[in-house]
């Protein structure tokens, strides 16, 4: 069996770290994979987590099988977290799953369940595994237009008139926040509009959100997520941790699924569940159990939500710097773009090439469609990454 198998294609962005810690270069920049790193290029763990671990270790008497779903206080947490007060909670399903990859998966088994043959809509460009796990589950895709290469922003109008070609029972994907990999993203006016064709297209939304808190702030961040809960009669929310939690190994996802009224929860909830079941039945506990945690204890949310605070000004600050230092180097307003994204990422518009040349000239580590992890940088490295863009981008 085994010496019938093919080479698999390498994860792009994996694959940049390896060429990264390759490169013997002490001057070396590291603005490849979607991971936060502090000033000293450390990704830290934080107070609130660290404490509730403590806290665990001291108070857990029993590492027996929670439930299907997870432990029901985590979907509450999330529920409120993300959701807010935009629906009736009792109109949604939630489950714990192996990080936000584990929800999007588990978001894209619910619509095959349905119906095999739908077509899931991705942004041009989106996340790349968003694409190859609907591959790999042999789901229809298509493709809506988001962004203009040029200005770097989203090209809203070309969008919608992708999304014209919805048809009733398809997927459309939508990042809740912080646009990975653009950085760029919808005003909430632009995603009302969406809804709107989503749903007068009898279409499903799918919002995946792992970046809430990252860019204009926690509430802020699910706005967009809670718009939509409040205009469509029915959403899919795949949320992660791993960023704003910082704990990315420990796997820790929620699926939310608000159905449209709250008698078809039980139906809904029994469906997640019996996803859960067939793919690995009971989800990971311990960063959910972290989370929940932190998000019913007053002092420990407090915490938590000041650090994330910190993290969140310290890139909006790394942003206005470089693009502050490409004005002064470029004397043009060419790269104000990047003050004005959101999240981890930009991407700045360069070329394969150029990219490339950056890397071998510069020792400067972005991914090839030019996205640039902004954490990466700190307050000495973005004069050295602003020289390099200017020299090298035409
Ligand atoms: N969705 C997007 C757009 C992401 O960038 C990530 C990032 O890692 C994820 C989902 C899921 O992350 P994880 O599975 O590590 O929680
Ligand atoms: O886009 C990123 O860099 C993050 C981390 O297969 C990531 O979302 C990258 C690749 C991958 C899994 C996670």
């Amino acid at each position: 069996m085994l010496s019938n198998l093919k080479p698999q294609p390498a994860d792009k962005i994996l694959q940049l770290m390896q060429f990264y810690r390759e490169d013997p270069r002490e001057t070396k920049i590291d603005l490849g994979v979607g991971v936060y790193k502090d000033a000293t290029g450390h990704t830290p763990i934080m107070r609130a987590i660290k404490a509730a671990e403590k806290q665990l270790w001291d108070e857990e008497t029993t590492k027996s099988y929670t439930a299907l779903s997870g432990d029901p206080a985590f979907g509450a947490a999330m529920k409120a977290m993300v959701l807010g007060d935009s629906v009736d909670h009792a109109r949604v399903g939630a489950i714990a799953t192996p990080g936000g990859t584990g929800a999007v998966r588990q978001a894209l088994e619910l619509a095959k369940l349905v119906d095999p043959e739908t077509t899931v809509w991705t942004s041009n460009p989106t996340w790349p595994n968003h694409v190859s796990i609907i591959k790999f589950m042999k789901l229809n895709h298509a493709e809506y237009a988001y962004f203009d290469e040029a200005s770097c922003t989203v090209d809203f109008d070309a969008m919608m008139d992708s999304l014209k070609a919805l048809k009733a029972g398809d997927v459309v994907l939508l990042h809740g926040c912080c646009h990975n990999p653009t950085g760029a993203n919808l005003t909430l006016e632009q995603y009302g509009l969406v809804a709107d064709l989503i749903a007068e297209k009898g279409a499903t939304a799918l919002v995946d959100i792992a970046y809430q808190g990252f860019g204009d702030g926690l509430e802020e961040d699910a706005a967009a997520t809670r718009l939509l809960a409040s205009k469509l009669p029915e959403l899919l929310v795949a949320s992660s941790c791993s960023k704003n939690f910082g704990i990315y190994r420990e796997r820790t996802g929620c699926l939310m699924a608000i159905s449209e009224t709250a008698e078809q929860t039980p139906v809904t909830q029994g469906t997640l569940n019996y996803l859960n079941r067939q793919n690995y039945s009971f989800p990971p506990d311990h960063g959910a159990r972290l989370v929940s945690m932190i998000l019913t204890d007053e002092a420990l949310k407090a915490d938590w939500m000041a650090e994330l605070e910190e993290v969140r000004l310290g890139m909006l600050g790394l942003r206005q710097q470089l693009a502050d230092e490409l004005k002064r180097l470029t004397n043009s307003d060419r790269f104000d773009f990047i003050a004005r994204h959101r999240g981890m990422f930009s991407r700045i518009g360069a070329s394969p090439e150029e990219v490339l040349k950056m890397r071998e000239d510069f020792g400067i580590y972005m991914v090839g469609d030019s996205r640039m992890n902004i954490a990466g940088l700190n307050a000495e490295t973005v004069p050295l990454l602003a020289a390099a863009i200017a020299k090298t981008c035409k």
